[in-house]
């Protein structure tokens, strides 16, 4: 008996050391990050007006769809208990890892980082009076930020004296597509150019920036898996194996204001301070070295949009002018993709987006399209190869249309 207490109460203790040892070898600084991260999910909730759609966006969901009673996004798993809690009514929640997906091979026609960069670098050395490839600077994790830059004048990052236009593709790691339509403008610009007249007399007064992929370090995460993540933000270590900030909630104008969250599992991280991330810091550092840039298109998935500032508010620009700046090339531009044109916050608010900079800090011509598809059951962010070339081709002549205008934005009022 003494025998036997003696021995169950070594297994006991025997128990306990084999406990402890697991839970410090799970907990342990460098063992955290090998900690499966909490789930995600989509969900779809009721709402039917702006300001519904924006104390969601609030709460810290990434609204990616809206219908005219319900909107459908990503959150994290304590957004999803939060908004629980708040007795929201949610329709629908499933968690991402869940969601039917197309098997990356299938989509061999879009564009990882490495064969972006080299497609922009072959465009350049066999166009080298046209164009120019560089990085406008490195990833968190220190790939480039690839620019073509388009100038028969000018090359790499010297001064221009011709009106400029930036165009920028994905911010959001999942949003391929975003990738797809700058690459093919790139494309199309320089390969026309002796070919097309109409190009050609463009190009020769302008100076033209393409960078296709904003956020590399997210979109080589999103696919390293065979499959995709769904990943939104760029691959910022928070801590605790929380990782992301959302770029297009970091940068400095009106940053924090609303429509962004200050916890770091959340889809729409704002991050710990405004330009707290090295690719924002980067899209800021070359505008701000290009005065000559006068419009921006920040291309985005998914809804068919053509969004416009403000987004931090529902106060339009107080510029009456400005304002029908906007209002007016948005409309064109929209009777040649058939997108809704609209001011952003009439989706939702959301502060820290790169339009409203460009246009609140350097009064740039700023518009955000959301591509191809129009809603999450047409394939939502990964719509397939089949709707690459369409979704360019529908947006060439907005485009087309950004750089001639960059002459004389007022202009158009004319
Ligand atoms: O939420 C965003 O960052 C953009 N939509 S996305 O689905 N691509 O994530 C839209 C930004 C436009 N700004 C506002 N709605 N304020
Ligand atoms: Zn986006």
């Amino acid at each position: 008996m003494e025998n036997g207490g003696g021995l169950s109460r070594r297994f006991i203790f025997g128990i306990g050391v084999l406990f402890l040892f697991s839970f410090l070898n799970v907990w342990a600084g460098p063992q955290r990050k090998t900690l499966k991260p909490l789930p995600r999910y989509w969900v779809v909730l009721p709402a039917s007006t702006r300001a519904e759609r924006s104390v969601i966006a609030n709460f810290g969901v990434a609204i990616e769809e809206v219908t005219s009673t319900t909107v459908g996004g990503s959150c994290d798993y304590l957004t999803l208990s939060r908004l629980k809690q708040g007795n929201a009514k949610i329709l629908q929640s499933w968690p991402i890892e869940l969601l039917p997906k197309v098997f990356p091979p299938r989509d061999a026609d879009y564009h990882d980082y490495g064969e972006t960069a080299a497609d922009l670098a072959a465009l350049a050395s066999a166009n080298p009076d046209l164009a120019s490839a560089y990085s406008a600077g490195p990833s968190l994790n220190g790939r480039s930020l690839w620019v073509l830059r388009i100038n028969s004048e000018v090359k790499g990052n010297g001064a221009s004296a011709r009106p400029g236009v930036i165009f920028l593709g994905t911010h959001h790691a999942r949003e391929h597509l975003s990738t797809e339509v700058p690459l093919l403008l790139a494309k199309h610009l320089v390969n026309q150019y002796a070919k097309d007249p109409k190009v050609k007399a463009l190009l020769d007064s302008r100076d033209v920036y393409i960078i296709p992929m904003v956020n590399p370090d997210g979109v080589e995460y999103d696919i390293e898996q065979n499959d995709y993540r769904m990943w939104r933000k760029n691959v910022r270590d928070n801590g605790g194996g929380v990782l992301g900030v959302d770029l297009n909630r970091n940068y400095g104008y009106k940053w924090g204001t609303g429509g962004s969250s200050g916890n770091p599992g959340s889809e729409v991280y704002k991050g710990p301070a405004p330009f707290s991330e090295p690719e924002t810091q980067a899209v800021k550092n070359f505008i701000e070295s290009h005065p000559n840039i006068k419009m921006l298109l920040s291309f985005h998935t998914f809804s068919e949009l053509i969004l416009y500032p403000w987004g931090h508010t529902y106060d339009p620009v107080p510029d009456s002018r400005d304002r029908a700046v906007f209002e007016k090339m948005a409309k064109t531009m929209a009777a040649w993709n058939g997108y809704r044109p609209e001011q952003s916050s009439e989706l939702y608010i959301a502060s820290g987006d790169t339009t409203d900079w460009a246009y609140g800090e350097r009064r740039i011509f700023a518009f955000t399209f959301e591509l191809t598809p129009k809603s999450m059951s047409q394939g939502g962010f990964y719509p397939g190869a089949g709707v690459i070339n369409g979704t360019f081709q529908a947006n060439l002549e907005p485009c087309l249309y950004l750089i001639s205008v960059a002459g004389d934005p007022y202009g158009v009022l004319r």
